[in-house]
């Protein structure tokens, strides 16, 4: 925290609230704070933004679209019930939970590390960031229970020497909204791994690779390559890691997506293509 910092109850009093007020501002990520010696401190800096911002001209909407500002602040400084709260706000003003990972925190991830890479946050906040979000995950998972028969099995995990977990534990959150059941076997797994587990999935839709850590290519092309000569299955490459990959598709994958929605757009293709051959 830069320049003058001032104590929560002043904060309460700069804002005209009560404290009560001023410390459920910051518990909903509203106020970035941070306790200091059991008292919450407050940038001078952040009350007078935040008393712009609240002011009448402010549109509630623009409050609402915050949410992800708002978890990033709680995340870097570990709070996960404040983060949590914060989760429970959009949920509760109908962002879905499909929404929640894409528009919430995926983008406060995004900061976290476009922070971490241009040295505005500290290895020590990303990592503060990573153990709640994992945290976050696992209370939002049954959100994604859909009842019924299933569509068939996913396996989906990062590939050896990725230690990215968060992304594919999103997909595979993701896909469980849309009716698969999901194998979801973490960072750096071992190619045999997946074959493996391909091996005793029941009804096989396709293997996933998520691949985040950009210099990566021998071990997702090993993975693909691997099961293709042991499986009949097709293999699905997606993940942040392509974004800056020359030739994703030179890897040998059956498909590559670019995106949430055409990494779901290829699954639901591949579990048609199956139903349709009756394979
Ligand atoms: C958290 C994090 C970490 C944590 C990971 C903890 C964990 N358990 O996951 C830790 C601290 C371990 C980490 C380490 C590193 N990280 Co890191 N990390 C991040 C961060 C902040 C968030 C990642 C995340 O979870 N994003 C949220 C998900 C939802 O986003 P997403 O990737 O877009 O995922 C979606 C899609 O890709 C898709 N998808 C995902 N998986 C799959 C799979 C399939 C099959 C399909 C079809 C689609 C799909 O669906 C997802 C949901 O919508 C990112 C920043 C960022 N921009 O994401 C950096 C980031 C990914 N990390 C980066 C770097 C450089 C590193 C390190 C090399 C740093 C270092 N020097 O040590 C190491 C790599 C270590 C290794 N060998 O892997 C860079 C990667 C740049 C690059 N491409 O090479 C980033 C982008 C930061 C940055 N701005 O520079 N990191």
């Amino acid at each position: 925290m830069t320049g003058e910092t001032i104590s929560l109850t002043e904060a309460a009093t700069r804002l005209g609230v009560h404290y009560m007020t001023a410390y459920r501002y910051v518990r909903t990520g509203q106020l970035p704070a941070v306790k200091v010696g059991g008292e919450w401190n407050v940038a001078a800096s952040d009350v007078d933004s935040f008393r712009k911002e609240s002011a009448p001209t402010v549109t509630k909407g623009r409050r609402q679209a915050d949410f992800h500002k708002r978890l990033e602040g709680r995340l870097v400084v570990g709070d996960e019930s404040g983060a949590w709260t914060v989760i429970e706000s959009a949920l509760a003003s109908g962002v879905e939970p499909a929404h929640i990972y894409l528009d919430v925190l995926a983008p406060a991830l995004a900061q976290i590390g476009a922070d971490w890479a241009a040295g505005r946050a500290t290895i020590a906040a990303e990592h503060r960031a990573t153990a709640v979000t994992i945290r976050l995950i696992g209370r939002l998972g049954p959100h994604f229970n859909r009842p019924g028969k299933k569509r068939g099995t996913v396996i989906i995990g990062a590939p050896s020497g990725d230690q990215h977990s968060v992304p594919g534990a999103m997909a595979a959150d993701l896909l469980r909204g849309q009716g698969f059941d999901v194998l979801d076997l973490g960072a750096n797994t071992p190619a045999e791994s997946f074959v493996d587990a391909a091996r005793h999935a029941d009804r096989l839709i396709a293997v996933g690779i998520s691949a985040t850590t950009g210099p990566n290519a021998e071990a997702i092309r090993g993975t693909i390559s691997l099961v293709h000569s042991e499986l009949d299955c097709p293999v699905v490459l997606g993940g942040h890691a392509l974004v800056k990959m020359d030739d994703p598709e030179a890897l040998g994958a059956d498909v590559v997506t670019s995106s949430s929605t055409a990494m779901m757009q290829a699954f639901d293709a591949l579990a048609e293509a199956r139903i349709r051959t009756g394979s």
